[in-house]
């Protein structure tokens, strides 16, 4: 190794050491240990610009092995970029510095995506590649054609989800992705070895990636590895042998440099061993001015490459609306049951032909009905599309999902079964942290999927999913606002959206179109059957039918409600207080009907109040056998609200 590329690599070492050591806290050894191919990579290869960190066509560099954030931040800092300055990285882990425990994506700052759960990096990586090959088929070579680099970490290629992201990746033969995989053999627990005997090689090769093997610590061969990367036909990764804590005697090689400060004393002898002789956070002048040099330069390439900034044009959903709202009052006037799957779908029909968004379903795209007669399908090395077979791929599908999103601005939309949103959570809760407009499409979204029986029955999942922060879930109860609920999720451009769509057949609820958008404000009045009411009942989706069946069957017997259907918990509780007390505290009793766990609704209906759910497994029958078996029906949840009043 040159002597410079040497103390370029010490840069980032010695910064991320004394960070961990002055937050008391971190993660030293992966950023000593691949500070050599970061440095080749970003001094030689990639193409960045600190004073543009949303250069469109900039390369993506994603820090899967998020614990190692250190080694981003250092590089961060070190070529110049604003969004991160010395006093940042001395704020180590303090609470609202930029330099975080682990990555946290920030706009236009250079740090590309969310990472620290592992894997998950891995999968963006594959969204941000599915993007540029989808950009570049429909702008050209000229405005976009850069590559994405993700750091993996042996943990990242254990966790499933590397493995279903890799396996799409050479599926598609998506030539643009280096994987950087720092081969230390050492995790948290110690040697690799005590978990994980994988042939790497075999398995990147049967998935139909290039693998090249080089010594991490040795420039030529980080650079030779590189200069191969670039012409690659597939997805390629270098396997990186590393050392982890790369420089330290007692530690290096070592778990025990992982995750904790390495300790005064063993600093010092790093710093003897690799002649380091500054302070601690002191880069010299003259090599702090040969990474800005690199920052420099890449800037100018950027510059030279492309000058246009606004490359991709940011169209908006407008010029759909008179075709959806034509499409609605067509339906008012010929109203019939229909399952909010195919209202979906509907839908989807209108809007398929919208250039930014880019469909898919993890193999059920019948099911979920998610693929129209308009979509078509991206294929191996074929992008002109704008579908996804993402496979039996939950997890890697809301991961890959989060890439596209970040990537530009175009908005993916994925379907699986409600029940299985449990193998796309941890993706799902990044989408919401990092604030990108995702759409899920959850159908058979209740016991009333009927036969397929309780492994396929959501219970506790819409609940869940209601208590991840910043994350719209949506259960519409007809046509008119499942349309409502999609142009919410599509015009939410930092909430992503789950949409819980029935498999069965439901009635209509509204009977009229009105141009005002209902849903937007999470539960609003649908009918009521007098003035002076004795109960409220709230109901979502499926059962907003029957709540409505019970509402009038009870006014039948002169016992008036009103009835509010509730598509988004989380808008209605961002509605004013009067709106909310309107709603809810006219009465004294409220209901709750949702086929789903009950706890959540006790917020709204209070202990006083009545809710009629499932507070256990489902059952293997046909779906309305089901719902009699949970008393769910108009005669049992009537006589236990006469029994109440
Ligand atoms: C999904 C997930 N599980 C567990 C962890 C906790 N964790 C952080 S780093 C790590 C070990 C990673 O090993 P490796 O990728 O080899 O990193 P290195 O030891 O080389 O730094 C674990 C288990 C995590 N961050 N994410």
């Amino acid at each position: 190794m040159s002597k410079l590329y040497k103390e370029l690599a010490n840069c980032i070492r010695f910064l991320s050491i004394d960070a961990v050591q002055k937050a008391n806290s971190g993660h030293p050894g992966m950023p000593m240990g691949m500070a050599d191919v970061v440095t080749v990579l970003f001094k030689d290869f990639l193409n960045f610009n600190p004073n543009n960190p949303s250069w469109i066509n900039r390369d993506r560099f994603v820090l899967s092995a998020g614990h190692g954030s250190m080694l981003l931040y250092s590089l961060l800092y070190l070529t110049g970029y604003k969004s991160i300055s010395l006093k940042d990285i001395k704020n180590f882990r303090q609470l609202d510095s930029i330099c975080a425990g682990h990555p946290e994506y920030h706009p236009n700052s250079g740090i590309e995506t969310t990472t620290g759960p592992l894997g998950q990096g891995i999968s963006n990586a594959v969204g941000f590649a599915i993007s540029e090959e989808i950009l570049k088929n429909r702008m050209g070579k000229k405005k976009i054609n850069h590559k994405t680099y993700v750091l993996a970490g042996d943990g990242c290629l254990m966790e499933g989800i590397s493995h279903e992201a890799l396996s799409l990746a050479g599926h598609l033969k998506l030539k643009n992705i280096i994987l950087l995989f720092d081969n230390n053999s050492i995790s948290i627990d110690g040697p690799t070895s005590l978990a994980v005997s994988d042939n790497h090689e075999k398995r990147f090769k049967s998935y139909g990636w290039n693998y090249l093997k080089i010594n991490g610590h040795n420039h030529k061969e980080i650079s030779k590895a590189l200069n191969k990367a670039q012409k690659s036909k597939k997805p390629i990764a270098i396997s990186c042998k590393t050392t982890i804590g790369y420089g330290s005697p007692n530690k290096g090689g070592k778990a025990s440099s992982h995750g904790s400060p390495l300790g005064e004393d063993e600093i010092k002898l790093v710093r003897k061993k690799l002649c380091w002789n500054y302070k601690p956070f002191e880069i010299p002048n003259e090599l702090l001015n040969e990474w800005r040099k690199i920052g420099k330069k890449a800037e100018q390439k950027s510059n030279k490459k492309n000058k246009n900034k606004k490359i991709f044009n940011n169209s908006n959903f407008s010029s759909y609306k008179n075709l959806i709202e034509k499409t609605k009052n067509d339906y008012v006037k010929n109203l019939k049951p229909l399952a909010t799957r195919k209202t979906s779908e509907i839908f989807l029909d209108i809007v398929s032909k919208f250039p930014n968004l880019i469909g898919g379903s993890a193999d059920l795209a019948g099911s979920n009905n998610t693929k129209t007669k308009n979509h078509k399908i991206i294929k191996p090395g074929n992008f002109s599309g704008n579908y996804i077979h993402y496979g039996v791929r939950e997890h890697a599908m809301c991961g890959i999902m989060n890439g596209i999103a970040l990537h530009s601005n175009l908005v993916p939309y994925g379907g699986t079964f409600l029940i299985f949103s449990d193998y796309c959570k941890p993706s799902i809760r990044l989408a919401a942290m990092m604030k990108q407009r995702v759409i899920y499409i959850f159908t058979h979204d209740s016991i009333g999927l009927g036969e397929d029986g309780p492994t396929h029955q959501p219970i506790e999942q819409l609940t869940s999913l209601r208590s991840i922060p910043n994350l719209n879930v949506f259960r519409p109860s007809d046509l008119i606002e499942t349309f409502e609920c999609w142009q919410l999720a599509l015009e939410s451009k930092n909430t992503p959206s789950v949409i819980a769509l029935t498999r069965q057949g439901v009635n209509p609820i509204r009977m009229n179109n009105s141009s005002k958008n209902e849903s937007s404000a999470g539960a609003y009045e649908v009918l009521r059957t007098g003035d002076n009411i004795n109960f409220t009942i709230i109901a979502t989706g499926s059962e907003t039918s029957l709540a409505s069946d019970v509402s009038h069957k009870l006014a039948t017997e002169g016992i008036y409600s009103k009835l509010v259907s509730m598509p988004c918990h989380k808008l209605f509780d961002q509605q004013s207080e009067e709106y909310k007390n309107n709603i809810l505290n006219e009465t004294s009793l409220v209901v709750s009907i949702e086929a789903s766990e009950t706890s959540y609704w006790k917020k709204y209906t209070g202990s006083n109040g009545l809710n009629f759910g499932i507070d256990d497994f489902g059952k293997s029958a046909p779906y309305k056998e089901i719902y009699d078996h949970f008393e769910l029906n108009l005669e049992s949840i009537s006589k236990k609200i006469k029994e109440k009043l």
